[in-house]
């Protein structure tokens, strides 16, 4: 049975549009105006609307971000207008020089710059036809980049619609400039989970960004938290500002994320000011910054200086100084993380190195120590890896006295004598037993923390305290701590230990996803925790499925599938969690049960004629349940008339008033029926 046509097409845009209006909110101002759970409704029934009427589906829907399935390769794309990289500019002289070149150009002009950050990532190339998304692509060799469009998507700041600006029609086609970038907690973070899983680390976060932006398969890019900034036109069927700063304020009207920090000067030491001001604020950002882009703020000026064959004349890129710092190696120690990785740490003489003190420099692995041949006593060349986690660059080999002695992996895990093993494979080498105090230590910590039970005022101290004291051995132990216990602690004042127990007795009633997360199941991120959850809705189901049920969900490749299986094999495993269940953790997804129930939520129904499946009284009961209200008189405030055999007049004035109308099957549908076993071969018949 047919539907009508112009309802759900309606509120398939009004629903679009609404969630642009909220991604542009969240994404790109940072200011969002409905919670999280708004937001998911609004999806679903986007969702849903698209699933009953394929036909409405079009590719820059919001439910089209992560959509693609994984490709062969990419396909190569011309510029319409070639992506010129900066010219490099790397000490205050050179600026000089720069500035001279560009004032003798235009004898007797006056000259403005526009000072901009210089973010560290890879440039991306966005193309616009009607104010519509339709292609995005690397740079490549500034003529010709790859295809990288859904991918691209993934990125929620990259607009998929283009905000209208009050004043100006958005031009035919369009193509934008700007950086794509990882936020340095985010590549601190995939380099840890990488570390973790024994795989190759990312030099920084403009490699990680990069590495993210060529995966195949686009939903691997969309787990990896990118973002973009966005600083220019590439090439505009219709007029385009006549400055640069007019440009910038442009691409904020049409919604893209434009970087805040850009100043205009006319005069060349305000330039220069400005640059030294950013060389040390710039540790303070959430990115990183390389250097800073001096742009000629007027289109005219630009377009007579013109360009040579790789970059313009009108701008140069002032880079800052590497942060790097000669240092020595006190000594060589090893960490043993949660899931027993041995991780080797230079200990350094103290040195000031991108805004901090740093003492420590992770050594990775030991192939890596073997590679660049770092031994104790070593002087070293130190630095950053993004500006966050200090790193060991080289071996100033000719300050060697011959005193230096060189180290090796322990064959026994420092912490609790057991033996190691490194996989093949594998560039991580682990301990073995499963009962390391520092496993235990690292388990606990991870635990507590913010994204998995969120157990405030329980970190690495309280940790090492209540493992010392004896009073845990695993995280369900924390579930029977005692206020003597805890003010018994030389840490704890009584008003501690009482906010203590009372966040650990909140933490019981976390979703599952966040309990999911907090064992620390190897490879079971954040967001395999909230997959797994939502699909199996509770631990217990879990914990019977076999690998071939795991991989069968979408997003569970057999990496986690296979650790899945073998953390719920543990005996000990199964003992904490018996242990957990005991103390009344929370072990169901509650969160998405009761969304599921609100599937239907405001929505009014009306029914006319005998449904097979249903009684009268059933089929109300349902909707109900769902939050929905069912109606005895079809009115233009009536969202759906199911209609079944022998219909009477209310299915002529619902086709008169254009509501949608639902058969049997789109009612089993919108109440979510299909994906119940039961209803499954009724459903297709
Ligand atoms: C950046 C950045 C890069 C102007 C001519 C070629 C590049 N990494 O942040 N490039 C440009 O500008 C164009 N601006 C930037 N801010």
């Amino acid at each position: 049975m047919s539907v009508a046509p112009d309802r759900p097409r309606q509120r398939v845009e009004e629903l679009r549009r609404e969630i642009e209006e909220h991604d542009y909110r969240y994404y790109v101002l940072d200011a969002p105006v409905i919670s999280d759970d708004q937001y998911d409704r609004l999806m679903r029934e986007l969702e849903q609307l698209e699933k009953q009427h394929p036909e409405l589906v079009t590719p820059s829907s919001p439910t089209q971000r992560v959509g693609g399935k994984p490709r062969e390769g990419f396909v190569t794309v011309r510029h319409r207008v070639s992506m010129l990289s900066l010219a490099n500019v790397f000490a205050e002289g050179e600026l000089r020089d720069f500035d001279r070149r560009v004032r003798s150009a235009l004898p007797g002009e006056a000259v403005e710059y526009v000072v901009e950050l210089k973010i560290d990532g890879l440039a991306v190339s966005l193309s616009y036809e009607d104010g519509w998304f339709i292609r995005g692509a690397t740079r490549g060799d500034g003529e010709t980049g790859e295809d990288i469009s859904e991918n691209l998507k993934t990125i929620r700041s990259i607009p998929l619609r283009l905000r209208r600006p009050v004043t100006e029609p958005i031009p035919g086609v369009l193509e934008i400039r700007g950086e794509v970038y990882m936020s340095k907690e985010a590549f601190a973070r995939l380099n840890e989970i990488r570390e973790e899983a024994g795989e190759p680390l990312f030099a920084n976060p403009r490699n990680a960004a990069a590495g993210s932006l060529r995966q195949l398969d686009p939903r691997v890019t969309a787990g990896r938290k990118l973002d973009i900034y966005v600083y220019g036109i590439g090439y505009s069927e219709g007029p385009v500002p006549q400055s640069h700063a007019g440009t910038l304020s442009l691409l904020a009207e049409l919604g893209f994320r434009v970087n805040p920090h850009h100043q205009v000067f006319d005069k060349l030491e305000d330039v220069l000011a400005y640059c030294r001001e950013w060389q040390d604020r710039r540790f303070a950002l959430s990115y990183a910054v390389d250097g800073m882009v001096i742009k000629v703020n007027s289109l005219a000026q630009q377009e007579r200086l013109g360009a040579t064959m790789k970059s313009p004349r009108w701008a140069a890129a002032y880079k800052f100084p590497p942060e790097q710092a000669v240092t020595r190696v006190e000594d060589i120690i090893v960490r043993v993380g949660r899931t027993g990785v041995l991780t080797p740490t230079a200990v350094l003489a103290p040195v000031r190195l991108a805004g901090t003190t740093v003492a420590r420099a992770t050594l990775h692995n030991e192939d890596m120590i073997r590679e660049k041949d770092i031994r104790i006593g070593d002087t070293v060349v130190a630095q950053k890896a993004g500006d966050i986690i200090p790193e060991v660059v080289e071996v100033l080999k000719e300050k060697r006295t011959g005193r230096e002695q060189a180290w090796q992996m322990p064959d026994r895990c420092p912490e609790c004598g057991s033996a190691v093993v490194r996989e093949e494979g594998e560039a991580a080498v682990r301990c073995t037993s499963l009962a390391c105090p520092a496993r235990a230590r690292e388990g606990l910590i991870h635990f507590a923390s913010r994204n998995a039970m969120d157990i405030t005022g329980l970190g690495p101290a309280v940790v090492g305290q209540l493992l010392e004291a004896g009073l845990t051995s695993d995280p369900a132990d924390l579930y029977s701590l005692h206020y003597e216990d805890l003010v018994a602690l030389s840490r704890l004042g009584p008003k501690s230990a009482r906010n203590l127990l009372e966040a650990i007795a909140d933490s019981k009633k976390n979703d599952l996803a966040r309990l999911l997360f907090a064992l620390g199941i190897r490879h079971v991120g954040e967001r395999a925790a909230r997959v797994l959850a939502k699909h199996f809705g509770s631990l217990e189901k879990l914990m019977m499925v076999d690998t071939a049920e795991l991989t069968a969900v979408p997003e569970i490749g057999p990496k986690i599938a296979a650790s899945v299986t073998a953390f719920f094999a543990g005996e000990q495993n199964r003992r904490v969690i018996e242990k957990l269940v005991q103390a009344g953790v929370n072990t169901v997804s509650e969160k998405e049960a009761a969304e599921a129930e609100k599937l239907l939520a405001g929505k009014t129904f009306v029914l006319t004629g005998a449904l097979r499946g249903f009684t009268r009284q059933q089929a109300q009961e349902l909707i109900e349940k769902l939050g929905g209200r069912v109606s005895s008189s079809v009115s233009r405030a009536t969202d759906y008339v199911v209609v079944g055999e022998d219909p009477g007049s209310k299915y002529d004035k619902a086709l008169a008033l254009g509501i949608a109308v639902l058969d049997e099957g789109g009612f089993i549908k919108i109440t979510g029926l299909d994906t119940h076993e039961k209803y499954k071969n009724y459903a297709s018949e």
